[in-house]
């Protein structure tokens, strides 16, 4: 029943920030996906005979890919792969099913925020055994192998039903399709004081959770309004589709402005939340204000407590580097450590793992903690609702003093999509042969302090990351940070991250681009950004 099936290495097979990924039809050329899954199966060893999880987030083409990685799994001697029904897995909860039934680990099929559909994009991303994203060591072994494939086994096992809950075969290896809502549901049931939020909305607490026709939709369905009773129209756009309804799942203030214009109007819920194609991302916005990502990370470690699975405190905080430094003033006052690592969540794996971390997060809408080894959309608006709960004030009050307690951190990200590849390059390339330069020099009267390519030392197993972002530091502890995206799929995205702080408690209600305008200018000043790029403003802002 198993076939050894020649084929050639494709030379483009490199994971990103968060798995591989590329439009549509590169994966629909013959073995593509084939080439791939196989390359990862080759990268490990010690599976034989152990459980692998496969979902996705639904988008056009999972259910194909879906198939193949099953016969995939069978050809390479698996002894059980657990399917969400449907092929439906968000990225949270396949971490969790990987770490709750303890198996060798997991293949989620996902492009995250990327848009879906025919001529969109679709991705592949491997989890290991304690549930996080692959590490380096592992993505750059799947790459090495990709390049020098020359087969795949495939099983033939025909079309395997994943629609009906249940086992059935696929030749030797069992195939088990469970319901991907209720290990998820559980988890956040055993974190969350469900009581306290059950009153809170019985109270007549009004929130809006929009799903983005993405994979959290069934998940916030069965929490926010089944479990947790919140009136049926909660939640909207909760079936997911293949391609999204054609938007961008991507919970930012661009995709999402409808939700941030009715959380702005004047009859607006209480709450507002939305997350992104495979409900790992969250957008928080409160009746009337819109709270970062990064300050949001912060927010939640500072109130952790109030919530039943945290009440013993935390261990110490994880960011990303361009992430605000909002947290950090959190673990300082907490006197517990913090840490500043690469984008990514793989590389908080080894934090959360050791126990030196319990809450991480970045500036891109993603915040989680040591329950899964994933960011999780749902659980961060779980949690924030706790703490309302908790603390009987609306989300305006709970920022605003937060701000007054420890300072503001006026921050946002200034996104160019699809540059030419060239370009882009050439704006890094020089940026970087002038880091040297640059201390000690001013630009529009700031004063540069330190400029360098961040690398990032890992604490626990002592790995060294490179060239992971250009920082240019000002007198002051204002920031730009400029670094390449690793999850696009055409062409490059510059990233431009700005941040200062404000202690004035005078000066918390600025508008945010204004605040940053002498620093955007002086990025534009030292990158040359809109020479380089040929653009003359960002394509998104956050
Ligand atoms: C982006 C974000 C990063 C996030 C990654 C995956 O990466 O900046 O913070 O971890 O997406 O998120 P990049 O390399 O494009 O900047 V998800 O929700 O798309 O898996
Ligand atoms: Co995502």
């Amino acid at each position: 029943m198993i076939k050894t099936v020649p084929t050639k290495p494709y030379t483009d097979q490199k994971p990103g920030t968060s798995g591989l990924r590329k439009k549509v039809p590169v994966f629909q050329q013959e073995h593509y996906a084939e080439n791939f899954i196989q390359s990862i199966f080759d990268a490990l060893d010690g599976f034989q005979g152990k459980t692998l999880v496969i979902g996705g987030d639904g988008r056009f083409y999972n259910r194909e890919v879906i198939q193949k990685a099953i016969a995939i799994a069978a050809g390479n001697g698996f002894g059980k792969v657990m399917v969400g029904q449907g092929g439906i897995l968000s990225t949270p909860a396949a971490s969790n099913i990987i770490r709750k039934y303890k198996t060798f680990g997991g293949i989620i099929l996902s492009a995250s925020h990327n848009p879906g559909g025919p001529h969109e994009d679709f991705g592949i991303k491997y989890n290991a055994g304690n549930g996080g994203p692959a590490p380096e060591k592992i993505t750059d072994a799947i790459f090495a192998k990709s390049k020098e494939i020359k087969s795949f086994k495939i099983a033939d096992v025909g079309t395997v039903d994943i629609d009906t809950i249940g086992t059935v075969k696929a030749g030797d290896m069992t195939v088990e399709i469970f319901d991907p809502v209720k290990d998820y549901a559980e988890l956040m049931e055993s974190l969350f004081d469900f009581d306290a939020l059950r009153k809170l909305f019985k109270s007549g607490f009004r929130m809006r959770f929009d799903a983005m026709h993405a994979v959290t939709g069934p998940y916030a369905k069965e929490i926010l309004e089944h479990r947790l009773g919140a009136p049926n129209g909660t939640c909207r756009n909760f079936t997911p589709l293949p391609d999204f309804g054609g938007h961008h799942p991507d919970p930012n203030l661009v995709h999402a402005k409808h939700l941030y214009d009715e959380m702005m109007g004047p009859d607006a819920p209480d709450f507002g939340a939305a997350s992104d194609g495979d409900g790992d991302r969250n957008l928080i916005i409160g009746k009337s204000i819109f709270v970062t990502p990064s300050d949001s990370v912060a927010m939640l470690a500072a109130n952790a407590s109030l919530a039943p699975g945290y009440k013993d405190g935390l261990k110490g905080i994880a960011r990303s580097m361009p992430t605000s430094g909002a947290a950090d003033r959190v673990a300082e006052k907490l006197g517990i450590g913090i840490y500043e690592t690469p984008t990514g969540w793989k590389f908080f794996g080894n934090l959360l793992d050791a126990g030196m971390a319990t809450i991480c997060g970045e500036e891109s809408a993603g915040t989680g903690s040591n329950h899964v080894r994933e960011k999780d959309g749902l659980w961060a608006v779980l949690l924030w609702l706790n703490i309302l709960a908790a603390r009987g004030e609306s989300c305006k009050q709970i920022v605003t003093e937060h701000w007054a307690t420890y300072g503001r951190n006026y921050y946002s990200r200034h996104d160019y999509e699809e540059v030419e590849s060239d370009r882009a390059n050439a704006l890094v390339d020089e940026l970087r042969a002038k880091l040297g330069s640059l201390p000690g020099t001013s630009v529009r009267g700031l004063k540069i302090a330190k400029a360098d390519d961040f690398a990032y030392h890992d604490p626990v197993d002592g790995s060294v990351s490179k060239n992971q972002g250009i920082r240019i530091l000002f007198e002051g502890g204002s920031r730009v940070v400029l670094r390449l995206s690793g999850t696009g799929t055409s062409g490059a995205t510059l990233r431009v991250y700005i941040e200062r702080y404000e202690p004035d408690k005078a000066r918390h209600d600025l508008d945010t681009q204004e605040a940053l305008a002498d620093l955007i200018a002086a990025a534009d000043d030292i990158a040359g950004i809109k020479s380089h790029t040929g653009r003359n403003k960002p394509s998104v802002i956050t």
